[in-house]
């Protein structure tokens, strides 16, 4: 009589421990997928290389381009007539000016950065046609998929590119993100300086708020235009500082 009072009990309990063991095995079945999941993920992550195949890599908070190291489409040319260029020399746009309309003859750089902040933005350049300082003297700028970019002055003034949904935009050229980016004075030695609203010349800025890759991009504009270098920077860096330490590490690196 009294085994099978117990019966139940028994019986009960054999079930409860065989449900428990296979609640176990789906528990550890479903942390294994988690896990590969969570791989994969870091693996895509990971492989950040575009699709050119390279990357200009931020090393410090400073990144240093030679313009002239990337693939240009047609109308872009390769110039080395001048002693004060590094690198293989300069590039100009030898096609028709696309004054108004940025996207021509279009370049990218793709960025590799780790140090997250705002960078400040320079490029080297010359105007190589006639004496006028005005003239052949700007070539469109833009980055795509930044957090923001924009244009500062030391009174405090921000200028944003047209099409990028904010106010108040800069004098003169500037459409669907891109910024008209101009040197000045008439004397044509290539010269680092980067401004954009004419009349008001603002400095550019850049802002990339998480590690990974981001699209510099050019497009033509003025012809003659010739460009040499593009420095990036740390704000808190001083150009100079950029420049001293940005020989040392201004490669291109592929990443295939
Ligand atoms: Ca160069």
């Amino acid at each position: 009589m009294r085994a099978l009072y117990y019966l139940p009990v028994l019986v009960l309990f054999l079930f409860i421990s065989c449900s428990t063991e296979e609640l176990g095995i789906e528990e550890e079945f479903i942390e294994d997928n988690i896990g590969q999941e969570d791989e994969e993920s870091v693996d895509e992550q990971g492989d950040s290389c575009p699709d050119v195949g390279f990357i200009f890599e931020e090393s410090n908070g400073i990144i240093s381009i030679e313009f002239e190291n990337n693939d240009f489409p047609e109308g872009w040319k390769l110039k080395n007539d001048v002693a004060d260029v590094s690198g293989q020399g300069y590039m100009q746009w030898e096609g028709s000016p696309s004054l108004g309309t940025p996207g021509n003859g279009r370049v990218t750089f793709p960025l590799m950065i780790t140090t997250t902040g705002t960078y400040k933005f320079t490029w080297r350049s010359s105007f190589r046609k006639g004496s006028n300082g005005t003239e052949h003297n700007d070539t469109w700028l833009s980055f795509p998929d930044a957090k923001d970019f924009y244009g500062k002055k030391g009174n405090g003034s921000v200028v944003y590119p047209s099409g990028s949904g904010k106010s108040p935009n800069p004098n003169g050229a500037t459409k669907d993100g891109w910024f008209k980016i101009y040197r000045s004075g008439n004397n044509n030695s290539f010269s680092w300086q980067a401004m954009t609203s004419d009349h008001d010349g603002h400095d550019i800025y850049v802002v990339f708020e998480s590690p990974g890759v981001y699209e510099l991009q050019v497009s033509a504009r003025s012809d003659f235009h010739g460009i040499d270098r593009m420095l990036l920077y740390r704000e808190n860096i001083s150009q100079n500082d950029a420049l001293d330490q940005a020989d040392a590490f201004s490669d291109k690196k592929s990443c295939n």
